[in-house]
Formats: C-alpha cells, sequence, structure tokens
C-alpha cells in the first residue's frame, strides 16, 4: 500500500483503490489560494473585467480570461443523468472471500483466495426517478458492486429484487418508457402509480412475478444496509478443469431485510428525500459499516434442463429447496466518497466486465445488458470513460485503444497495433492467465424465438404471494391498490384485475374492492398454494437480534430526568445504536432539580419527525411529562411511532403521557427487557430489539391507519 493512501486515509481505510486514486484526489483545505484552471493565481472572482469611466457600469469585455473559464466552466457541469438508475449513493469497501469450496466451481482468485482483499465500490439506486427525485419512493433498488480485482474489474449490477420485469432485452426501452414519467406531462416522478406502467402490466403477463415484488414491502426499503442484493441474470462459472456452472449471486445483508412500512415511506419523501443517501453515510461514518455476504447457487452445465421453468429466465429464481445458497465471502463497505460527481456520479457499471472463471450464459436479458452499458457510459461520459479514476482497474492494463475525446493517459511506444515487429504486449495465453472462452457447441435456425418455458408467468408470482406473512400480503394489497387509485383511466385500473385474478383471487377481489375495479367471480387460474423459503422479509431477521445503528429519538423537555437520559444515551450508544435528543427547541433543555447542567437537543419536536427514527424514548421527569402532554407536535411524535408498530420506551411519569397520548390505556410496557440501569437505581426499560418486529400488537385499526 502506498505511502500517499495512508496519509489521505486511516489505515484501516486505504486500500489499493484508493491508493491508485491518490494523484486525483486533492483536499480544498491544504491549497493555498484560488487559481483558473491553467494555474494563473486570481485575484477578484466577483467582478468581470468592464470599460467603465471609475463610476459607472459599462460594457464588459470578452477579453477576460477569468471570466469566461469561470462561466464556460459552469455551463458544461451537467453530463446526461443515467437513463435509468438515475438516483443513486455510493461507498467504498472490500471484499474478503471465505475459505469455501468455491473453487470446485470457479477459478476467479477474487471468489476462492481468502488471502485477498479485493476493493469495491458500491452504487446503491432508485429506478424510475430522475437525479432529483426522493429516496424512499416505492421502487426497484439497484445494488451495483465494481470489484477492482488483480485480473481487471468484475462489475456485478445487479439489484435488491432477485428477478426483472421482462425477459428480453429487445423490451426494455419499451418498459422503461412505460414506467418513467408519461410522455406528455413528464408526470410522476419516483412511482410507478400510472396509467402507463399498469397498462404494460396488463398486456405483458411475464411482469407478474416482478410486480408482486416491487410492490411488496421489498420496494420501499428501511436502508441500502438492509436490503439483499441480487445478480438477477445467470451468468456462469468455470472451474481450473475448464467444467461449466450456471451460478446466480446473492448478498445477504448482516443487519437482516427491513422495510418502512408505505405511510412512512411516503411521507420520509417530503420529510427528507435524502434519508437512505444520509443513512448510508452515517452508519459508516458512526462506525457501523455495513456488511454482506456474498452467496451463490450453482447447477451444473449438464442439469440446465432439469427444471420446469428456464433458468435462463431472468424473471424466475430457483427455489432454495432446489438449489441450496452456498456462502463464499463477505462485503464490507467502510469508507464514504469523497467528492459525489467524479466518484458516485462517474462511476459506469458494464455488466460484461467479467474476470477469468466468470463468464455469460445465453440468459436474453443478459445478452443484450452486455451490449446496453458500454454503449450507455459512450454517451454519459465518453469513450474514455474507462479511464476516469473510478473506473480504471487497479491491476496493469494495456492494449492498442488508442486516442478518443479526453483521452489522459500517455502512453510511450512506436507502434502501436498488433501484430508488431517488437512483439509488443502480446496476448496473454490462458495457461498464464488469459480470459479463457469456455467452448460451447452451437447449432441451431437463426430466427426470433423464446424457448416453451419461458412461456410460464404466473407460476412463481404464485409461489412469492403464497410465502409472505399475512401483513405482507395486506402490504402488498394495499401498495396495489394505492397504485390502481392513482390511474385515472378505467382501461387501466378495470383491466389490471383479471391479470392478478391470474396469481390470486382473493387478492385480485380484494383490490377490485378498493379501486373500484369489477371484482372477479372466480379464480382465472388455480393458485398452486406452495410456498418456498427465504421470500419473506420474516425469514431474514438478523441471527443476534441488533439496535447497531438503529436511529432512536429521545423525546424530552425541560424538567427531564437526567440521571435517566444520561443512562439512556450510554446504553443506546454501547449497544451501537445512535441516539438523538429531541426537545421542543434546539438549545439547551434544563432538566429537573436545582444546580444541574442541561442537555443540548439535536432536534425541536418540528425538526424531525418520528418516521426518521426507528424507536422512541421518553425519560421520567414530571414537568416534562406535562409539557409533552400539552405540545401537539410531541403527541403526534409517539402516536405516530405507535402507529407504526415501533418500540417506545417509557420510564416514570413518561408511562401515563405515552398511555394518554395514544389512547390505550392499559398498554404493559413490561415486555421490554432491562439493558441499563439509571445511576439512582431505577431500571430503565430500553430494549429495543429489531425495531422492525413489533413487540407488541396494536389494533389493526391503528397500525394501518398510519
Ligand atoms: Fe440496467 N441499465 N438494464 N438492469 N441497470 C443501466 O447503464 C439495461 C437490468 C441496473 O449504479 C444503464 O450505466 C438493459 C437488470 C443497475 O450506475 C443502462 C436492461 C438489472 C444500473 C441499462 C437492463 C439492471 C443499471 C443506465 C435489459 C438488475 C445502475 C445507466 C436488458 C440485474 C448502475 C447505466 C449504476 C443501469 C440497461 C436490465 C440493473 C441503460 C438494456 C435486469 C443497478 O445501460
Amino acid at each position: 500500500m502506498s505511502s500517499v493512501a495512508q496519509k489521505i486515509l486511516p489505515n484501516s481505510l486505504a486500500n489499493a483503490k484508493t491508493a491508485d486514486m491518490k494523484n486525483e484526489l486533492v483536499d480544498v483545505k491544504d491549497q493555498k489560494g484560488m487559481t483558473t484552471d491553467f494555474g494563473l493565481p486570481v485575484s477578484d472572482p466577483d467582478r468581470w473585467l468592464k470599460v467603465s469611466n471609475g463610476e459607472n457600469i459599462g460594457p464588459h469585455l470578452l477579453e477576460d480570461p477569468i471570466a469566461r473559464e469561470k462561466i464556460h466552466r459552469f455551463d458544461h457541469e451537467r453530463i446526461p443523468e443515467r437513463v435509468v438508475h438515475a438516483r443513486g449513493s455510493a461507498a467504498f469497501g472490500y471484499f474478503k472471500a471465505f475459505n469455501s469450496d468455491a473453487e470446485k466451481y470457479t477459478s476467479a482468485g477474487v471468489l476462492t483466495d481468502p488471502s485477498r482483499t479485493t476493493p469495491v465500490f458500491v452504487r446503491f439506486s432508485t429506478v424510475q426517478g430522475s437525479r432529483g427525485s426522493a429516496d424512499t419512493v416505492r421502487d426497484v433498488r439497484g445494488f451495483a458492486t465494481k470489484f477492482y480485482t488483480q485480473e481487471g474489474n468484475w462489475d456485478l449490477v445487479g439489484n435488491d429484487i432477485p428477478i426483472f420485469f421482462i425477459q428480453e432485452a429487445m423490451k426494455f426501452p419499451d418498459f422503461v418508457h412505460a414506467v418513467k414519467p408519461e410522455p406528455h406531462n413528464e408526470v410522476p416522478t419516483g412511482q410507478s402509480a400510472h396509467n402507463n406502467f399498469w397498462d404494460y402490466f396488463n398486456l405483458q403477463s411475464e411482469t407478474s412475478h416482478m410486480v408482486m415484488w416491487a410492490m411488496s414491502d421489498r420496494g420501499i426499503p428501511r436502508s441500502f444496509r438492509m436490503m439483499q442484493g441480487f445478480g438477477v441474470n445467470t451468468f456462469t462459472l468455470t472451474n481450473a478443469a475448464g467444467e461449466l456452472f450456471f451460478v446466480k449471486f446473492h448478498w445477504l445483508p448482516e443487519l437482516g431485510v427491513h422495510s418502512f412500512t408505505w405511510d412512512e415511506a411516503l411521507k420520509i419523501c417530503g420529510q427528507d428525500p435524502d434519508f437512505h443517501r444520509k443513512d448510508l453515510n452515517e452508519a459508516i461514518e458512526n462506525g457501523a459499516p455495513p456488511k454482506w455476504t456474498l452467496a451463490i447457487q450453482v447447477i451444473p452445465e449438464t442439469q440446465e434442463h432439469d427444471f420446469d421453468f428456464d433458468i435462463l429466465d431472468a424473471t424466475k429464481i430457483w427455489p432454495e429447496e432446489l438449489v441450496p445458497l452456498i456462502p463464499i465471502g463477505e462485503m464490507i463497505l467502510n469508507k464514504t466518497v469523497d467528492e459525489y460527481f467524479t466518484q458516485t456520479e462517474q462511476v459506469a457499471f458494464c455488466t460484461s466486465h467479467v474476470v477469468p472463471g466468470i463468464g455469460f450464459s445465453d440468459d436474453p436479458l443478459l445478452q443484450g445488458r452486455n451490449l446496453s452499458y458500454f454503449d450507455t457510459q459512450i454517451s454519459r461520459l465518453g469513450i474514455n470513460w474507462e479511464e476516469l479514476p473510478i473506473n480504471r482497474p487497479i491491476c496493469p492494463y494495456m492494449n492498442f485503444n488508442r486516442d478518443g475525446k479526453a483521452r489522459h493517459r500517455i502512453t510511450k511506444g512506436t507502434v502501436n497495433y498488433w501484430p508488431n515487429r517488437f512483439e509488443q504486449i502480446p496476448p496473454v495465453a490462458v495457461e498464464n492467465g488469459g480470459y479463457r472462452q469456455h467452448p460451447a457447441k452451437i447449432a441451431g435456425v437463426k430466427e426470433r424465438m423464446r424457448g416453451a418455458k419461458f412461456q410460464e408467468h404466473y407460476s412463481q408470482a404464485q409461489l412469492f404471494y403464497n410465502s409472505l406473512a399475512d401483513h405482507e400480503k395486506l402490504h402488498l394489497i394495499k401498495a396495489i391498490s394505492f397504485e390502481l387509485s392513482h390511474c385515472d383511466d378505467p382501461l387501466v385500473y378495470e383491466n389490471a384485475i383479471p391479470r392478478l385474478n391470474d396469481i390470486d383471487h382473493d387478492m385480485a377481489v380484494q383490490v377490485a374492492k378498493n379501486v373500484g375495479g369489477p371484482a372477479p367471480s372466480e379464480p382465472n387460474r388455480k393458485n398452486h398454494g406452495k410456498k418456498s423459503k427465504n421470500l419473506s422479509q420474516l425469514d431474514f431477521m438478523p441471527k443476534t437480534p441488533t439496535i447497531k445503528s438503529r436511529r432512536i429519538a429521545i423525546l424530552i423537555a425541560d424538567g427531564f430526568d437526567a440521571a435517566v437520559v444520561e443512562a439512556a444515551k450510554g446504553a443506546f450508544l454501547a449497544a451501537g445504536a445512535v441516539p438523538f435528543v429531541i426537545g421542543p427547541r434546539r438549545g439547551e433543555i434544563m432538566p429537573e432539580g436545582a444546580g444541574q447542567k442541561g442537555v443540548f437537543a439535536d432536534h425541536h419536536f418540528e425538526g424531525q419527525r418520528s418516521t426518521m427514527f426507528d424507536a422512541i424514548f421518553i425519560p421520567s421527569g414530571r414537568a416534562c411529562a406535562q409539557t409533552l402532554a400539552s405540545n401537539g407536535r410531541a403527541i403526534h411524535w409517539v402516536l405516530e411511532a405507535f402507529g407504526h408498530l415501533k418500540a417506545i420506551g417509557a420510564v416514570g411519569e413518561a408511562v401515563a403521557f405515552l398511555e394518554s397520548a395514544c389512547r390505550l390505556p392499559g398498554i404493559s410496557f413490561a415486555q421490554f427487557e432491562t439493558v441499563g440501569s439509571a445511576p439512582s437505581g431505577g431500571a430503565i426499560t430500553v430494549d429495543f430489539g429489531v425495531v422492525t418486529a413489533p413487540k407488541f400488537s396494536a389494533p389493526s385499526s391503528i397500525s394501518e391507519g398510519w
């Protein structure tokens, strides 16, 4: 590791990629003074050179190079945003392979060699909205990972949902046009709740399975850190003996899989549109770097046709009962980006970027993606996009591709072609690490077709629906109802009902009732009733419940019990949670008792909302409870949190406040375990456990009303 990288970053964070970018990294605070781009010291950045008589302003002079450079640079600051996945946030980290038997399947060192630390850059994104859209919209999330390996970059460009809307790449432009804002009025932003998306769903039955996932709680993740990731497409692995395996890649989050309620997600869109972006940075900066296990599902080449679905069909999962997950490594994201544009915006992924031991299948979606990504980077970033610091490999790279706009590598040498008389940069033999193309025998008829198994579109949509817990089914029905209510064309919302009735009759009837479509009298097709594991989010609770990185609001007013707050805060911090004090004003809030030091509130009641926190704690203190009880916003805080089934801890007088605020006398708080004790000796009941798993159930009229 370079010593320069060590100067820039703490040792624990510097890695081969950050070292590679050291020459481009300039810290503003180390600079002496302002210059132009060509290095001229600037004495006046504010006043354009003009003709004047010393008193009155006259015409501006074009000759002013300082003003012109400043304006011209500004005029060209924007580049085209990504046609999909425009809004994203990213982080650096590393991947380490486990000591697994992955070598049975692949010769890729990044996946098999536990002694390697492979730097990664991961960009999370929403799909539909533009760069300025909100984070917590209902949408699929992108989960794209660039592995800077010793054999070149491997880009695993995945999503948080294991399947996709369509089976064929050629349908992608139509699908994207249908889901993006409508062409006549550019509405809606960051949503699929509109006529054109649902019209497409009605007419393309292959979208059934994915629409179930997108309308489920998976569409509104609590955090990027609490999402699974999937390569979605079927790739291939080849081992040292040249044997081929079909493979699906899975990322499994250490923190489990958690979502917002729809009401929270909707509100946060307005309250804090950057919620996910901030959440990622906050966790990394607070020492809770997110972690995922990489697991693979593998099918030997000879067993390709052994399943009742086509394993190359990206609208199908490989049920884990049939093809179990094999954990092979883990990834940790431990460094935030230094500059958004040059890193998060300029990073460019390509599904066609693979390394020896990893390859493609004939998955018809993947085949098209392999063409599309390279092409789109040319229009976003120019032909030399792979040279940009964030994109270039950390291993040596050299070939005879040359020139093009904004080429900045300077290649010394007298020949720029192969073969050349000096035999410079010869191809690398497969035995020496050159990429080995797996030989595949192909014979066939040239035609536009899709295989027979690709024609079945409902079985796995039913499998997914059947596997959900009751509350997840209810959320899904409500989500579809919300979306169809936003469709004002009866041709759309009425025709969606028979399509839903192809998946599940009860679901179709309930949605029809909600949105005013004709309720079907009988199912269009029988629901096979089968379930699969690891589809419901309940199957992804972390093994050890944790409140690490969870945001906890401590609600106080003057007259709170200082000892209780101090102890609770200490307990939260010790458990890795992030406590915030919320008071009637951002300023010092005074505890009960004379001569005590106040606590500085991080926010006032109006400045944040309960939606942005995972749990609430209210200390004892008579005056404090009285103030809270007479403050409408404070009451709203706890009532809303209660409605979202969040954990609420209360001590002493705060219990009565809570009972009256939630209008539910007799709630038992005894269910909370004691994790800390006040210096005064009183017990503090504040173990929030996994806050998305309700510890008590409120009447559904209340929880659903929020
Ligand atoms: Fe993409 N997709 N995609 N996609 N996709 C892009 O590439 C495309 C698909 C995914 O953070 C674009 O650089 C086609 C599936 C992610 O920079 C573009 C098809 C999956 C990202 C493109 C698909 C994805 C993109 C736009 C159908 C899940 C963001 C900008 C064949 C596995 C990467 C860009 C980032 C971005 C094309 C389908 C995931 C236009 C043609 C399936 C996470 O090249």
